[in-house]
């Protein structure tokens, strides 16, 4: 708790354009969230390098993705919005849980699978310890709840087994976080294949709606999005690329999935795609807005990136010094 309210933590890497699915599935919820929470939003630029990263782009990216974060209406004044690597703790704390996590687990992490396999020149010790770095981020903050996609729910999983581990060893010193799911949108598909989900890394931009996407683009991939030859919108998984495309209708307009196969009984496929283009370019495009507005306030950017991480330092350290020195580490002379 942060004066009466619990604590929320979620992050995003660095790596890549932001996509719909990051958007529906995680950023979306979080500003829904974020009045009633204590938040702390990351741009985990350390998570990033398991993967390896050109410098300069690096650099670029997360800072455009901070911008991303205030542009869908977090308010940076109300909410934590930080980089990861300003605040040491993320790094020091990882390594601590690194001695309490086994081989075993961290052998069982599909994501860890999914990405070896894609990067098998670079199979870094980084990338194993990935879900560590992750369940450091969040018990730094002693948070309650993590909003994340579908695809995380396993570190997080991983990350209450570390905490309970921890406290069973030592007492109560981590609470154990909650994972929370958005009702709509929780796993969009790729729009070239929709039994893959919508990545940031795909190679194939087709298969993507990026945050930055004009208009024309949006309406020219829905307009190509695979879908299957029934003629038929209905929310079924024998038809995946229709059952994605109501997914994004849904979580975009608000409608319930029966309501949109009466909408659209009886007419195209073509009609179809058309609305949940245009329903798509009506919520990306005042993000995309105030991105450009925000690009050209440097200063004021600049002010909440080191008035923030002052601000998750100081809790980050109050988390660790209570770890280090429960651990057995000497504590330090003032
Ligand atoms: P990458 O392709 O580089 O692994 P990603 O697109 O999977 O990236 P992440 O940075 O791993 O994105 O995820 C950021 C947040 O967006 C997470 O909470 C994740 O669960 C959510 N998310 C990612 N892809 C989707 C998706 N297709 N549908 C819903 N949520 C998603
Ligand atoms: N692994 C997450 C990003 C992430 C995160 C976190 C999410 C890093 N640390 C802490 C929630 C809480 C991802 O790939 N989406």
């Amino acid at each position: 708790m942060i004066d009466g309210k619990k604590v929320l933590f979620s992050g995003m890497q660095a790596t890549g354009n932001l996509t719909l699915g990051n958007y529906l599935g995680a950023l979306k919820n979080w500003v829904t969230m974020s009045d009633e929470y204590e938040c702390f939003y990351c741009v985990v630029d350390e998570h990033s390098i398991t993967i390896r990263q050109d410098p300069a782009e690096l650099r670029k990216r997360a800072r455009a993705l901070l911008t991303l974060y205030i542009a869908a209406g977090l308010d940076p004044e109300k909410n934590c919005i930080y980089y990861q690597s300003h605040v040491s703790g993320h790094a020091e704390l990882a390594w601590i849980l690194n001695c309490y996590t086994y081989m075993g687990e961290l052998n069982r992490m599909t994501q860890f699978k999914d990405k070896s396999a894609k990067h098998a020149d670079n199979i870094n010790a980084g990338l194993f310890t990935y879900p560590v770095l992750m369940a450091a981020d969040i018990l730094l903050y002693q948070a309650d709840v993590v909003p994340v996609g579908i695809d995380q729910m396993q570190h997080l999983e991983i990350t209450r087994d570390i905490a309970q581990r921890f406290n069973s060893i030592y007492g109560d010193v981590f609470t154990i976080p909650e994972g929370y799911l958005g009702k709509v949108g929780a796993k969009i598909m790729s729009l070239q294949d929709p039994t893959k989900k919508m990545s940031k890394s795909d190679e194939n931009p087709n298969a993507s709606i990026y945050l930055m996407d004009d208009p024309d683009t949006i309406m020219r991939k829905f307009k190509r999005a695979v879908t299957d030859s029934e003629a038929c919108v209905r929310y079924t998984d024998e038809q995946p690329g229709v059952k994605n495309l109501i997914d994004i209708y849904a979580a975009c307009t608000g409608k319930l999935p029966t309501d949109i196969e009466h909408e659209f009984s009886g007419k195209g496929y073509g009609d179809f795609k058309e609305a949940v283009g245009e329903s798509v370019v009506s919520v990306l495009k005042p993000v995309q807005d105030r991105v450009a507005q925000l690009s050209n306030d440097k200063s004021y950017i600049d002010q909440m990136i080191k008035k923030n991480a002052e601000k998750a330092d100081y809790y980050a350290t109050k988390t660790l010094r209570k770890v280090q020195h429960k651990i057995g580490f000497p504590d330090r002379i003032r």
